[in-house]
């Protein structure tokens, strides 16, 4: 302890800037950063005549209860637009219908109306799934077993033709491979139903950021000292509940060592741990030492982390109309009811959902951003570059009908699932696990609060956020929330002008 003690934060992204931005106890602070760049999963790059959001896309409900939006809008990063009453007021569920265009793979745009009545199927029945919340006795495990369920049943009662069925089957098909990359999975199979609905949507018309994502890391970047954030320096090891001494200083003990990839080491009173839950996963047996109690140990094994991607394609000229602001695909041969295919190696793009256009994401050129999850994303990411854009110009002609389609002129993708300090997109809740384990992960260690040097790890992070997990915003609030234990912990309470 002390009157002002020394803070480590692993990692440099949205939850480790909130920190850095709230602590009001440490007297001496440091971020730990692997990557050559702040940010995180957090990632604007150029591309095209403009810009490409590799990682976090929109604010998703944009209104004052979002404390992104709130920066943001302090910071002047967003457009006008974004801050009027009516558009904090939007109800869209998280679930935001956009003016579309829907392709089926046979090379016909399909029926608005067939497209428009079958999604609302679907949102119902998501929506339905909300009465599961802390129910005991599920009528499934997953919610996409729930769903499938549900459709077995309502499908005899559709109106129509055969071939009307099956195109209302394929379209559903596509609504879960939606699905899959908002809940970044594999497949909703995997996805708790109980804690499902525990995830909560802010209202607002979900916006994007004009001058690019990375805007907000890095104004929150800049109004900390100069030094505070070490870039290019992997931890590999936290050392915690030891005696630690600085050489030349004898009186001083710290209980954590903070040991790098490069041979430097840190000491620390307390270190907030805000590594993504992909690297939990794959180190975290080594990374702590001594190793985490079971529980957390528990609670990092059941959780899910699994992979959204996205791919962007530049044109020389836009093929579609610049009113839709998304393209949809429908591989009209597919149903929920049917086993999906494993061949990864044929198949993986069939699991692309289809492109947002240029139209959403202004200043972009004529630019489509693909978005993929799973399974199929994390093959995507073993191809070249050359290989996945002459695999989606065949793609796009067939949808289009157009065998002359020019090829896209360039093509950036992210490939979060083998980007190291990763492993992946974001968390969900995986059968097995519920939202006790999200708090499981963000409790501090020791566990014993009685301990005479508590809060010495402290966690972070999107995936420790119960309700908002999976965002920025859960990501910065996460953040927030350590600095406050710790600034309590030493009480140094608000001052009277609070920062944001
Ligand atoms: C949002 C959105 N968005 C798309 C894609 C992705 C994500 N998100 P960080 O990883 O940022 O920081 C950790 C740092 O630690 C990092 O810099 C590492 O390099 C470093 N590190 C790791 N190991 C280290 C070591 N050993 N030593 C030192 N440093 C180390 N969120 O609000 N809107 O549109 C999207 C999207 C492709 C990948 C997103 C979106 C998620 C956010 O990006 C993410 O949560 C935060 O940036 C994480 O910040 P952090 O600080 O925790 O980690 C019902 C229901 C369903 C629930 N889901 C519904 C919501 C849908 C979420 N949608 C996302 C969609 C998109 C498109």
């Amino acid at each position: 302890g002390g009157s002002s003690p020394r803070v480590l934060v692993v990692g440099a992204g949205l939850a480790a800037l909130g920190a850095a931005q709230r602590l009001r106890a440490a007297g001496h602070l440091r971020l730990l950063e692997a990557r050559a760049r702040a940010g995180g999963r957090i990632c604007t790059r150029p591309f095209g005549s403009g810009l490409a959001e590799l990682g976090a896309h929109w604010i998703h409900g944009p209104s004052e209860g979002n404390p992104v939006f709130r920066l943001a809008s302090r910071y002047g990063l967003l457009d006008p637009s974004a801050a009027e009453e009516e558009n904090q007021q939007v109800e869209a569920g998280g679930h935001p219908l956009l003016p579309s265009v829907t392709y089926g793979s046979s090379g016909k745009v399909l029926s608005p109306e067939l497209v428009n009545s079958t999604r609302a199927i679907f949102s119902n029945l998501l929506d339905s799934t909300r009465v599961f919340l802390h129910a005991d006795g599920l009528p499934a495990p997953s919610v996409g077993q729930y769903l499938r369920a549900e459709i077995a049943q309502l499908a005899p009662t559709w109106e129509g033709d055969e071939n009307t069925k099956q195109l209302r089957l394929a379209i559903l098909n596509a609504c879960f491979k939606l699905e899959c990359c908002i809940s970044g999975t594999h497949s909703m199979d995997l996805v708790a139903l109980g804690p499902f609905r525990e995830y909560t949507t802010l209202p607002g018309l979900d916006c994007t950021f004009p001058g690019g994502y990375s805007g907000l890391p890095d104004r929150m970047l800049s109004a900390l000292p100069e030094g505070t954030v070490l870039l290019n320096k992997p931890v590999r090891t936290i050392w915690w509940q030891g005696s630690f001494r600085e050489d030349g200083d004898m009186e001083k003990e710290f209980p954590v060592r903070v040991e790098c990839e490069d041979g430097d080491s840190f000491l620390a009173d307390h270190v907030i741990v805000t590594v993504p839950l992909g690297f939990l996963k794959e180190r975290h047996q080594d990374f702590f030492q001594p190793p985490l109690p079971e529980r957390k140990a528990e609670a990092i094994r059941c959780l899910g982390f699994g992979t959204n991607n996205k791919i962007f394609l530049e044109f020389e000229q836009p093929f579609w109309d610049p009113d839709y602001q998304l393209l949809e695909v429908v591989w009209e041969d597919e149903s929920p009811l049917a086993e999906p295919s494993t061949d990864l190696e044929a198949n993986w793009f069939k699991k692309l959902i289809g492109f947002v256009t240029s139209l959403f994401l202004p200043r972009y050129g004529h630019v489509l951003c693909g978005f993929i999850a799973g399974k199929e994303s994390e093959y995507m990411e073993t191809l070249s570059d050359a290989e996945v854009l002459s695999t989606l110009t065949r793609v796009l002609r067939m949808l289009t009908g157009n065998p002359q389609l020019p090829a896209p002129r360039s093509i950036l993708r992210s490939r979060w699932h083998s980007a190291p300090y990763t492993q992946g997109s974001y968390s969900y809740v995986a059968v097995g696990s519920s939202g006790e384990d999200i708090d499981a992960l963000a409790q501090p260690l020791p566990e014993d609060a009685s301990d005479p040097r508590p809060l010495q790890v402290l966690f972070a992070g999107e995936a420790t956020h119960r309700t908002f997990y999976s965002t920025t915003h859960g990501a910065l609030l996460s953040g927030w929330r350590e600095a406050e234990r710790l600034n309590d912990l030493y009480g140094a309470t608000e001052p009277p002008c609070p920062t944001p």
